[in-house]
């Protein structure tokens, strides 16, 4: 078995800040990557950001910063900001790196060249700088883009084109017979459709005249490489395709998943496969489509008003409480509303009440009645497992198979759930288990059991403590730092297995969650 796992993101344009859109797609690459590195994949993650073209260059004007310092002022944007959110990326890839970006651009256009698959034309159109992408009349609506909601350009200039009509069938073979994974299941079916549409070729190139910032056509000054071109070469280039340090290309391609926006959903299903199908390439996994985050019902825009600013959440409830915002709250591949009103109500039944509750209250009784020493006796059956058994948090029989870092015997749904890239599942697992502890207390009341049975108590407070080992390791793909300080709390000495066999639990000193 493949031993390695390869996550990116799209490449964000560096035209402005970070916002939260950009920043849900980046969550949730983080947990996936996060998720198979805490299994012991040798894991890349590759985020970045999209430098090149038309919108690039009229915003830089705008400021009356060259594009380079322009672009320099934003990355630094997206950095901060994932830095604050504990993005682990394990490389930032930039279109304007002329040393780690240009030769795998420069290689894939060359490999295109050789298939015989560019060739020059005129196109004459509409061009929507929004998209960064031709735009036919029939895709407007009113006239206007849908997306941006403005006017597209009519232009008339000479192009390369790409044959992707050479490609179409091919693709809608491999996405039929599972080659290439779409999920969900609604997008793959538009691509499809897509697909038998009969997509025209593409243009790949702009003239130099016209968009002088960019990556040149090799062989051709008087053309830019398109930039969608340049962009989608960026998950080769990252890995050091063509270049000569390739050994992540070797070791890490295909891409075990690209996560990506339904914005820009027929780039990456319909012509990155062509183009790695014209270089002889073989094709990514999976692609995981997200839908779009909404402030109030509406997509969240300058002009309604409706954005919301990442750093004001981070700054009031922590980092954790954004990232379990958006793996919990936001479904998957579905449009999810953000408004701080929810933010708050989710924080506070959740972390503050649920997660944060259970944990203090718990170490409380383990400090007050054993000193924070806890061991598992052999007094009486405290039928926890059973009841996690019931909420199928629990495998019977047999383990899950896989030499998982954490207890293999636990949570065979959750993995089945991040395996299949279900982050919301995969939550709803974590807090089936909290709420079944929760309900272990109330069943068994040891603050009141304490005055009569001490070893019982302990078996359950050792219960308990155990379920939390647990809920913090599988956490830790979605809110690191809640975990790391919950298992800094129990202080948990392992058997050789690696399940817990003894706990010395330190109090907090402050509450996880202080409620709001
Ligand atoms: O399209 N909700 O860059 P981009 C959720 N450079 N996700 C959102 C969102 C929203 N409201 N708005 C944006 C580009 N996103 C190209 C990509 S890849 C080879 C080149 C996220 O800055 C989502 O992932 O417009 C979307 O696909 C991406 O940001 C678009 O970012």
């Amino acid at each position: 078995m493949k031993n390695t796992f390869y996550v990116t993101t799209p490449i964000f344009y560096a035209n402005d800040a970070p916002h939260m859109g950009h920043i849900y797609t980046t969550v949730l690459a983080d947990i996936i990557a996060r998720y198979h590195r805490m299994v012991g994949k040798e894991t890349f993650f590759l985020t970045g950001t999209d430098e090149h073209g038309d919108k690039i260059i009229r915003s830089a004007t705008a400021t009356g910063k060259g594009p380079q310092a322009f672009v320099d002022a934003n990355v630094l944007k997206f950095k901060e900001l994932f830095s604050s959110l504990d993005i682990s990326y394990d490389f930032f890839i930039r279109t304007s790196d002329q040393e780690n970006h240009w030769p795998g651009a420069k290689a894939v256009w060359t490999k295109l060249v050789a298939a015989g698959d560019i060739y020059k034309g005129t196109y004459r159109g509409l061009y929507c700088v929004g998209c960064e992408t031709f735009i036919t009349e029939k895709e407007l609506v009113s006239g206007k883009c849908p997306l941006h909601d403005t006017i597209p350009e009519r232009i008339e200039e000479e192009n390369y084109f790409f044959r992707l009509s050479k490609y179409t069938n091919e693709i809608r073979e491999k996405i039929e017979n599972g080659d290439i994974a779409i999920f969900p299941q609604a997008r793959r079916n538009e691509t499809l459709a897509l697909l038998s549409n009969d997509p025209v070729d593409v243009s790949f190139s702009r003239p130099e005249g016209d968009i002088p910032w960019g990556i040149p056509v090799p062989n051709d000054n008087g053309q830019m490489i398109y930039v969608w071109c340049d962009a989608l070469s960026n998950y080769l280039s990252a890995l050091g395709f063509g270049r000569d340090d390739h050994e992540n290309f070797d070791k890490f391609w295909p891409a075990d998943v690209h996560v990506i926006g339904k914005d820009i959903s027929r780039f990456h299903t319909v012509i990155w496969p062509a183009m790695l199908l014209s270089a002889g390439i073989p094709l990514p996994k999976t692609i995981l489509i997200h839908g779009f985050i909404t402030s109030r019902g509406k997509k969240m825009s300058k002009t309604i008003g409706n954005v919301v600013d990442p750093n004001q959440y981070i700054a009031e409830f922590g980092s954790d409480s954004m990232r379990y915002y958006l793996a919990r709250e936001i479904p998957t591949t579905e449009d999810g509303d953000f408004t701080y009103e929810r933010f708050v109500e989710l924080y506070n039944a959740n972390l503050a009440n649920g997660l944060g509750n259970l944990v203090s209250r718990t170490l409380k009784m383990a400090e007050r009645y054993f000193s924070g020493s806890v061991m598992k006796n052999t007094i009486g059956d405290i039928p926890l497992r059973t009841k996690l058994e019931k909420v199928s948090c629990v495998a019977n029989g047999e383990g899950y198979g896989i030499p998982y870092v954490i207890d293999n015997m636990f949570l065979p749904a959750y993995h089945k759930s991040m395996e299949s890239f279900d982050i919301n599942g995969a939550m709803d697992e974590i807090w089936k288990i909290i709420r079944t502890l929760d309900g272990y207390i109330a069943d068994y009341e040891p603050f009141k059991l304490i005055k009569t049975d001490k070893e019982k108590t302990e078996n359950i407070i050792w219960g308990v403590l155990y379920g939390l080992y647990y809920v913090s390791s599988a956490l830790a793909p979605v809110m690191p730092r809640t975990a790391g300080s919950i298992s800094g709390f129990l202080r948990a000495s392992l058997d050789k297995e690696g399940k817990p066999r003894a706990f010395k639990t330190e109090s907090p000193s402050a509450p996880l969650f202080a409620r709001k």
